[in-house]
C-alpha cells in the first residue's frame, strides 16, 4: 500500500507511535509518505520506502497565526495525487484531520480515505476544550476510520467529545527486538559509580506530566535506598522540576539529561521508571520500559491500568499522592528479587500483548478494511 502519514514531528508519544508505526510498514513492504512541518524526530535513518515531504509554512505580515492547517491540506492533497496515495493516517486528531477533511474535499471525485488515530490529548485536554470541541467531533466523524489507542479512549471520546464514530482500538506498540533488557556496564557506571538503583522519568515535560511530583517521590526514594534519578526529556516545567532539584538539596542525584533520541539505551540501566501523570491515554514509555524488564510505578488513570496490572508488572497509585508511590517505589527496589520478578513479567506482557509484529498487522488489516469500504 502507498499510505501518507501526518504526526507532529516532536518530541511526544503521537509523532513517536506515527514514525514507528511508518518503519515498521516500510519494512513490510509498504510505500510511506511523511507529511509534516520537519522531519519526525525518530526517523533518524535512510530507508528505501520512506519518503519525507515538508510542509513549509510562508510568513505574511499580515498572520499573526501563519496558518498551517491551510497549508498541510494543500501539502496532503499534492502528496494524494502526485504518490497515488491509497490512504492517508492522521496521528493526533488536531489539526491534522482538519486538514485531511480538506485535503479529501479538494481532490474529489479522486478517493482519499482518511483514518484518524486518537493520541490523548487530542481528546482529553485540547479537544475538549470548547474552542476545539466542535470541529474536534467533526473531523473525527468525517474520517473514514478512527483508531483510540486504548479503551479508556475511545471510550472519552464517545462521551466528553460526543463522536458517533465507530472507534476500533489498537493499543501502542513496542519492537520487542529493540527494546529489550541490555546491561551497558559504561554508561551504567558514568551515573551510579556506586551500584546506586537507578530511576529514570521520560517525558515533555508538559504539567499533565507532574515532574515536580517525580522530584518529590525520588527524594523520599532516595533516603531508603542509595539510587540516582534521570530525568528525560524537556518543556515548559523542566525550570520548575531543575529547582525543586536543587531547592531539595538532591541536584547532585537528579541527571536531566534533556532530549535523547535512543531512550532505549537509558531505560536499559534503569531499575525503575516513575509515571505520575494526571491523565495518560496509554503511556509508551511504561510499555517501552516494561519491554526493556523495567517495572513501572505509574498513576492508576486513563489508560494505564490496560497498559500495568497492579502488583504484577509494578504498581498503580492514585494521582499527586508521591508518598505512597514512593512507598511503592521503595518496595521494588529494596528487593531485588522482586524487582527481577516484576521485570520478566512486564517484559512478558510486553510481548504478549504489545509486540509490533501484533499490532501492525491490526493496521494492516484496519487500512484494507476502510479501503474497501469506500
Ligand atoms: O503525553 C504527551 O504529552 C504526548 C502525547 C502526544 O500525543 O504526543 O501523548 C499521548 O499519546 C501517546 C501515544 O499514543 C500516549 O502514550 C500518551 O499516553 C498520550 N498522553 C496523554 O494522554 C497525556
Amino acid at each position: 500500500m502507498k499510505i501518507g502519514i501526518t504526526c507532529y514531528p516532536t518530541y511526544g508519544g503521537s509523532g513517536i507511535v506515527a514514525t514507528e508505526l511508518g518503519k515498521e510498514l516500510a519494512d513490510r513492504g509498504h510505500e510511506i509518505h511523511f507529511i509534516s512541518y520537519a522531519l519526525p524526530m525518530r526517523l533518524n535513518q535512510v530507508m528505501a520506502n520512506i519518503h519525507f515531504h515538508e510542509v513549509e509554512v510562508p510568513a505574511y505580515p499580515l498572520f499573526d497565526h501563519p496558518p498551517y492547517t491551510l497549508v498541510l491540506a494543500t501539502k496532503m492533497a499534492e502528496v494524494a495525487v502526485s504518490q497515488s496515495l491509497d490512504l492517508l493516517h492522521c496521528h493526533y486528531a488536531i489539526p491534522h484531520s482538519v486538514s485531511a477533511f480538506l485535503a479529501k474535499s479538494m481532490i474529489a471525485p479522486r478517493k482519499l480515505p482518511v483514518v484518524t488515530t486518537l493520541h490523548g490529548t487530542d481528546i482529553t485536554l485540547v479537544g475538549s476544550d470548547r474552542s476545539y470541541l466542535p470541529i474536534t467531533r467533526f473531523s473525527i466523524d468525517q474520517s473514514d476510520g478512527v483508531t483510540a489507542v486504548s479503551h479508556y479512549l475511545k471510550q472519552a471520546t464517545l462521551n466528553e467529545i460526543g463522536s458517533r464514530s465507530e472507534i476500533e482500538v489498537i493499543y501502542n506498540f513496542v519492537n520487542c527486538d529493540k527494546y529489550k533488557p541490555s546491561e551497558n556496564k559504561e554508561l551504567k557506571h558514568h551515573f551510579a559509580p556506586a551500584g546506586e538503583k537507578i530511576l529514570i522519568h521520560i517525558s515533555n515535560f508538559r504539567p499533565v506530566k507532574r515532574t515536580t511530583d517525580v522530584v518529590d517521590i525520588f527524594g523520599r526514594v532516595q533516603q531508603k535506598v542509595p539510587s540516582v534519578l534521570l530525568m528525560v526529556g524537556d518543556g515548559p516545567e523542566r525550570s520548575n522540576a531543575e529547582w525543586c532539584a536543587q531547592n531539595n538539596g538532591l541536584d547532585r542525584k537528579i541527571f536531566f539529561l534533556g532530549k535523547q533520541e535512543f531512550i532505549e539505551d537509558l531505560i536499559g540501566i534503569s531499575d525503575l521508571l516513575l509515571l505520575p501523570s494526571d491523565t495518560e491515554s496509554f503511556g509508551l514509555v511504561a510499555l517501552e520500559a516494561m519491554a526493556c524488564e523495567v517495572p513501572v510505578v505509574a498513576s492508576n488513570v486513563g489508560g494505564l491500568p490496560e497498559v500495568i496490572t497492579d502488583g504484577i508488572e509494578g504498581f498503580l497509585v492514585e494521582p499527586r499522592n508521591t508518598a505512597a508511590m514512593a512507598d511503592q517505589a521503595i518496595i521494588i527496589l529494596a528487593d531485588d528479587a522482586k524487582r527481577l520478578e516484576m521485570g520478566k513479567r512486564a517484559r512478558e506482557k510486553a510481548h504478549a500483548f504489545f509486540c509490533s509484529t501484533r499490532i501492525i498487522a491490526r493496521y494492516e488489516e484496519f487500512y484494507r478494511k476502510v479501503i474497501n469500504q469506500r
